[in-house]
């Protein structure tokens, strides 16, 4: 039987034993048992997941796993990358391959249900966008009728695509691909005119190509793609903790707590700040763990800003703004709910 074969076999199977919580509050003692933390990331994303020459990875996805591994072992280094291809993602958590995936994953309504599966919050607020070859001299989506599109296969941007190109009565050929690296050769080779993704990923995958300033990103945003970690229904002690980590982070950006003044905060007077280091309180044990975990992932991975900046923002070739993922108090969406 084939790898995808078992996969959906076993997820089945998966499914019916979560129903009866035959999970709950397992993953947190195999994981600290295993010694480090299984998370299903993309297979090559600038900004998001990406290894470089020597295997390290490193992006915003790669960095909510190891928040959580810090979180977990008071050490962000625990936790094994798997390369997963859009079509193959929702398979290996429902299958226990992985213990959470962080992989620019769109949180839908079917799979956050049927699936079988929570999303713990949201990572990045994205959009879907088109790259266009320049010598097309299209300035609008709504000027692609007829066009050929290239698409990754199992993703919520196929099923968009669609629906945009029959609301807008536009005649479509979709072809569509295991990996974003072959719909970006397939664009370079002009057998598609169009390539179209999440609005992040299209300034990833443009940096990957031959000649990027001879394509452009059209202006329309056809869709919301909130992307975030996802775990599997059925252990809510892990789902806490996943969704935990990012709030952690996100509520350090906003009381000024950095990687690099953490130390310092801690004898800050603020009750908020306070108890978020662990300094007050037993948040530690709330979640199952150390009383200064907050405090270790935001020393180990940094806060959300931090993050941002480092992987997609102005400290990265991708130098992509804030906007809708500013925090809340900058006009943005980034808002977490209180550590109290
Ligand atoms: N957010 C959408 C799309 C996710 C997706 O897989 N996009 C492709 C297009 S760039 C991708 O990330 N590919 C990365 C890869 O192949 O490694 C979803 O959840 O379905």
């Amino acid at each position: 039987m084939n790898r995808a074969k078992t996969l959906t076999l076993t997820a089945a199977m998966v499914l019916l034993t979560a129903a009866g919580s035959a999970y709950a509050g397992k993953t947190l003692d195999a994981i600290k048992e295993r010694g480090f933390i299984k998370c299903g990331v993309s297979d090559g994303l600038p900004g998001f997941s990406y290894a470089d020459e020597k295997g390290n990875y490193n992006g915003i996805d790669v960095d909510v796993c190891r928040a959580v591994a810090a979180a977990v072992f008071g050490d962000a280094t625990k936790v094994k990358f798997t390369p997963l291809t859009a079509k193959e993602r929702l398979t290996a958590l429902q299958s226990g391959e992985i213990d959470v995936l962080s992989r620019n994953t769109t949180w839908t309504s079917s799979r956050d249900s049927a699936q079988g599966l929570n999303f713990t919050g949201i990572t990045y607020y994205d959009g879907q966008g088109f790259l266009v070859n320049k010598k097309l001299g299209v300035k609008s989506a709504k000027q692609l009728d007829g066009a050929t599109v290239c698409v990754q296969a199992g993703t919520t941007t196929e099923l968009n695509l669609s629906d945009y190109f029959r609301t807008n009565k536009m005649k479509l050929t979709p072809i569509s691909y295991d990996k974003s690296d072959e719909s970006a050769k397939s664009l370079e080779a002009g057998r598609c005119d169009v390539l179209t993704s999440d609005q992040s990923q299209l300034y990833a995958q443009r940096i990957k190509l031959a000649k990027p300033d001879d394509y452009v990103v059209l202006p329309e945003v056809i869709s919301k793609e909130p992307l975030g970690p996802v775990v599997r229904h059925g252990d809510d002690e892990w789902f806490d903790i996943v969704k935990w980590a990012l709030f952690v982070m996100v509520n350090a950006e906003e009381m000024g707590i950095t990687s690099k003044n953490v130390e310092e905060m801690k004898k800050s007077a603020n009750p908020d700040i306070r108890r978020l280091l662990g300094v007050e309180g037993d948040k530690g044990k709330d979640f199952g763990l150390n009383n200064d975990w907050m405090a270790v992932v935001i020393k180990q991975v940094g806060n959300y800003g931090e993050v941002f900046d480092r992987n997609v923002g102005k400290g990265s070739p991708l130098k992509i703004e804030r906007g809708l993922n500013a925090l809340w108090t900058q006009g943005g969406l980034q808002y977490a709910p209180p550590v109290r």
